[in-house]
Formats: structure tokens, C-alpha cells, sequence
């Protein structure tokens, strides 16, 4: 087929080899002008380029190789600027993208209904989560995590809870199956507080220590609007010297003031950990109606909302088997616990606990 393509030169003088070569670059031109499509291209490309049977080939095999010798540089010449050409030709089919034929074959149809897509939003837990910790932060605190599979060494016995206290009960806490040949500090359970953070962040680090711990946390009990048996707590500790019961309250408060509005007023009562001593529980003056007393706060004006003291020298005593830095005649420190979802029912008028838990897009979309 391509040795019909060009015809037989007869004579090589200049004026003919001008029209023999200005006959194919017209109708190189007008070829791929009419292209509109890949395919197109891709024949275009083979007919003009390719290596074996394209048009190039064959002018250069028959014309040039075929010339006398006194007319080979003037077909020389002329079979360089045709070869040009047919590049450059290609080069702009190439660049020109889809032509006309091939976007309307793709065009879509912008009047039909798009697919909606649903904005993801913070779970309003991780949001409180966050939340706290960002006030702590701006403290100078820093946050850490620990692992929820925990040992009874870390979740009970440092933290200072005798034997056979209830919250070692199996009715509280969730335990790994078969340990039972395990020494009782190995066995493995999942830890029912994150106070067992605060034991890993002494053994790692020497005082001064300024963290706050957010996490899960499992214990064995019935769930109703107020318990769940999978919550989240956050855990602060703070070990210094000179760390006093009035730094616990003042940080506290300025956390509270902070978290809930600067009108909010907080009060300590007497308490029992075994991880702290003294102990306290923290109210603060209850968000709903100022103090005044309502229904949510059953009229005494205040609202319980953690757990607190200052470290039990036992428990740095057991930090000092690592960091002997964690001397109680040398340091004294903080602790406070609270649960985030107690918090986020609060912040956001939620009644039922479970809410958090079992995705139901009506309630969680609220947080969008
Ligand atoms: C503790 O867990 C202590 N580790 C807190 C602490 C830390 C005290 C450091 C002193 C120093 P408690 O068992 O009270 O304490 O739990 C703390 C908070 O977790 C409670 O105030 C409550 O808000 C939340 N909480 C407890 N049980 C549940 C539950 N079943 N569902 C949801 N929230 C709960």
C-alpha cells in the first residue's frame, strides 16, 4: 500500500523535486488537520513514521537512496524539512488533547443530581478528649497513652491497692482468660482506670513530670443511662518540688474555668484513693443553673466531677525502684482522674450514655 503512497520520480531537477515534495507535506498537512481521534493518531503516525512501510521510509529509500548522485543533496534537503514537518505535526496532534469527537463521547451530564457525600465530624468523646488536654497543654502539660491490655501490676498493685481491695474483685474488672499459672502481678487484664499511665510515665522519666493521660478504659458493670462498662477517662499528674494541695486546686480550677466558663466555681471534699492521700472528690458549681439548684444537680447546686489528691509516698516508692529520683522527702506531686463521658453529657445535654456508642447517625450528625 505505501509504495502507491508516493509516485516514481522521473526527474530530479530542482523545480520537480519542489512539487513532488511540496505534494506530500499538503498532504500531511490536510491529514492531520482531520484527525480526531487516538486511533487516528496512532494510523497517522504509522503511515507517515512508521519504520518498515511509512511514507518517510519509502521517500527516503526510493527518492533519496534512488537519486543520482548530483541530486542527492537537493533531495537530502528537501527530505529533511518534510520529516520535520511530519514531527511537528505530530507533536501538536500529540499536545492537543482530545479533540472535539472524543469530549463529547466522554462529556457528562452536569444537570443530573450529584452523589452526596457526608462530612465526617469529630465523635463528640474524642472532641472532649481533646478538649481537656488542650487546656493541660497550655499548662505546659504533655500527653501521653498506655496500653488498655494492662497488668495487674500496673493497674492495682503500684498503684497502691491492698490485696483484696473490691476493685481487684473479678466483678470489676474484666481479666484475660487462662493467667491463672502467671505470678498474680503478670496476669493480664484490661485496666478498669489510666492511673497505671502515671507509674510507666515516672519509671520512664525523672521529676519534674507534667502529663496528661486520655484513654479507654473497661469495667465489668451493668450499663444504664450513666454507666457504661467501656468509657474514657482522663489522667493528670504533675511530681515536683514543692508541689503543694494548692497548686492541685488552682490548677484544677483554672482547668474547670477553662473547660466550662469563667463563672464556674469548684470545691473539694474529702475523699478516698488508694493512689493519693489526702484524696478529694471535685464539684463544680453545677453549669445548668449557676448553683442555684435544678433538677440535674438534685437541687444542691453542685455537680461531682472527679477524682484527685496528692501522690501516696507509696506509690513514689515504687516509681524509685526505677527513677531513684522519686524520693518522697525530696518531691511531692498531684494526681486527678476524670471520665470524659460524664463530662461530654454534661457539656452537650446528652442523658443517656449509650448514645456515645452505638453510632446513630440522628445523634452523632448533631456534632457535624
Ligand atoms: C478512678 O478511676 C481514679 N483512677 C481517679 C483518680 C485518678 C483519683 C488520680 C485520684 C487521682 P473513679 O473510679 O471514681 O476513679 O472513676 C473516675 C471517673 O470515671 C468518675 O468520676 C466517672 O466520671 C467515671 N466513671 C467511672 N465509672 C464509670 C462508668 N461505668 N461509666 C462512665 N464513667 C464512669
Amino acid at each position: 500500500m505505501m509504495s502507491e503512497a508516493i509516485p516514481n520520480l522521473s526527474a530530479f531537477d530542482d523545480n520537480a523535486l519542489d512539487r513532488a515534495f511540496a505534494a506530500l507535506k499538503q498532504q500531511a498537512g490536510e491529514e492531520a488537520a482531520a484527525l480526531t481521534s487516538a486511533d487516528g493518531l496512532e494510523a497517522f503516525k504509522l503511515r507517515w513514521l512508521g519504520r518498515k512501510q511509512g511514507i518517510l521510509t519509502e521517500v527516503s529509500s526510493r527518492w533519496l537512496k534512488g537519486a543520482p548522485p548530483e541530486a542527492k543533496k537537493a533531495v537530502g534537503e528537501r527530505f529533511k524539512t518534510l520529516k520535520e514537518l511530519i514531527e511537528q505535526l505530530r507533536e501538536a496532534a500529540e499536545g492537543a488533547g482530545p479533540t472535539d469527537a472524543v469530549l463529547a463521547a466522554e462529556a457528562i451530564d452536569i444537570t443530573l443530581p450529584g452523589t452526596r457525600r457526608l462530612t465526617g465530624a469529630e465523635h463528640p468523646i474524642t472532641r472532649t478528649l481533646n478538649e481537656i488536654t488542650s487546656v493541660f497543654a497550655a499548662l505546659g502539660y504533655s500527653v501521653g497513652v498506655g496500653p488498655e491490655v494492662e497488668t495487674d501490676f500496673y493497674n492495682f498493685e503500684c498503684m497502691n491497692f491492698p490485696p483484696g481491695h473490691p476493685a481487684r474483685d473479678t466483678q470489676d474488672t474484666l481479666v484475660i482468660a487462662n493467667q491463672e499459672r502467671r505470678p498474680l502481678r503478670d496476669r493480664l487484664l484490661l485496666r478498669t482506670h489510666t492511673s497505671p499511665v502515671q507509674m510507666r510515665t515516672m519509671e520512664r522519666q525523672p521529676p519534674p513530670v507534667r502529663i496528661v493521660i486520655p484513654g479507654k478504659v473497661h469495667r465489668n458493670e451493668a450499663d444504664d443511662a450513666t454507666h457504661s462498662s467501656t468509657f474514657h477517662q482522663v489522667e493528670g499528674l504533675c511530681v515536683d518540688t514543692n508541689i503543694t494541695f494548692s497548686d492541685l486546686k488552682g490548677t484544677l480550677d483554672h482547668a474547670m474555668k477553662a473547660l466550662f466558663g469563667s463563672s464556674v466555681k469548684t470545691r473539694f471534699f474529702p475523699s478516698f484513693f488508694p493512689f493519693t492521700e489526702p484524696s478529694a472528690d471535685m464539684q463544680i458549681s453545677c453549669i445548668f443553673c449557676g448553683g442555684k439548684g435544678c433538677r440535674k444537680c438534685k437541687q444542691s447546686g453542685w455537680i461531682e466531677l472527679l477524682g484527685c489528691g496528692m501522690v501516696d509516698p507509696a506509690v513514689f516508692a515504687f516509681a524509685a525502684e526505677k527513677q531513684p529520683a522519686y524520693d518522697p522527702k525530696k518531691i511531692s506531686g498531684f494526681a486527678f482522674g476524670m471520665g470524659a463521658e460524664r463530662i461530654a453529657m454534661m457539656k452537650y445535654g446528652v442523658s443517656d450514655i449509650g448514645q456515645f456508642y452505638v453510632g446513630d447517625m440522628r445523634f452523632l450528625g448533631q456534632f457535624a
